[in-house]
């Protein structure tokens, strides 16, 4: 077997919310795996600098800072990329946002904001990616950011189990509708990363002890761990592979 089988030279990949934190880090894996890079984020400034930081490391990168819950913007956004004859050939759909309060009390617009970020914009994105890669006929990869709590939830953070819950089912019916193009939809779902989303939680002298009692890797996990499962789900590697999530999770979901 080649490593060739990992390669993704010659492939651009778009990854949403890679200005930081998970995206950034997947972003900059494919790149090192040999994809260009689209970088996405709501603000032009944080997608600039995070698109510098990149090019320094020898990448070939492209910003494309657009709000991802906004319909028209993602068509701008595509529209663009058309425009300037980019095409996406690997897509992950990673940006989220954590909103933690107990449902009693919860604001319907905060409800709405969370499971429009986390699972709407996947269809919006996706939709605008299998469009193009089915009208190619060459095909594609197309990553859904998942979590744990697309299989168990957690009080406190309702809207977000929801929509992971979502996006584990909508990688399947992604991988019903476009299989047969040619198109992989798979998801990884990551453990308790150590990110800027869940620094609180990681401050919390409590809830980093029962993460780190509850997760037979007794730590966090890193950003750059999702690497991995990244590579393979973007390349030649998973192509009879449809409608997955790989967890990336310490072995948390595995035990109780
Ligand atoms: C929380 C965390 C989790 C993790 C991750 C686990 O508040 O429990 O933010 O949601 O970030 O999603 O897979």
């Amino acid at each position: 077997m080649s490593l060739a089988l990992f390669s993704l030279a010659g492939r651009t990949a778009l990854i949403t919310g890679s200005a930081r934190g998970l995206g950034l880090a997947m972003a900059r894996g494919l790149a090192e795996a040999g994809a260009a890079v689209i970088l996405n984020g709501t603000s032009v400034d944080g997608t600039n600098a995070a698109c510098e930081k990149l090019a320094e490391e020898g990448h070939k990168v492209h910003a494309l800072a657009f709000d991802v819950t906004d319909d028209a913007a993602v068509l701008a956004a595509f529209g663009s990329l058309d425009t300037d004859g980019i095409q996406v050939d690997i897509l992950i759909n990673n940006a989220g946002i954590q909103f933690r309060k107990p449902m009693v009390d919860l604001d319907p617009a905060d409800w709405r904001r969370v499971v429009e970020t986390n699972l709407t914009s996947a269809f919006l994105i996706g939709r605008e990616a299998a469009r193009r890669m089915i009208a190619r006929g060459s095909g594609g990869k197309i990553i859904n950011i998942a979590s744990l709590t697309s299989e168990v939830a957690r009080a406190t953070v309702a809207p977000y189990t929801a929509a992971k819950g979502g996006i584990k089912l909508l990688t399947r019916s992604m991988a019903a509708e476009w299989a047969e193009y040619g198109i992989q939809a798979n998801a990884i779902g990551p453990g308790y990363m150590a990110t800027d989303m869940n620094q609180a939680l990681m401050s919390d002298p409590k809830f980093d002890a029962w993460v780190k009692g509850r997760t037979p890797a007794r730590r966090w996990g890193l950003p750059e761990e999702l690497v991995g499962a990244a590579v393979f789900l973007a390349s030649p590697a998973s192509n009879y592979v449809n409608g997955q999530v790989i967890y990336v999770d310490g072995g948390m979901l595995a035990v109780l």
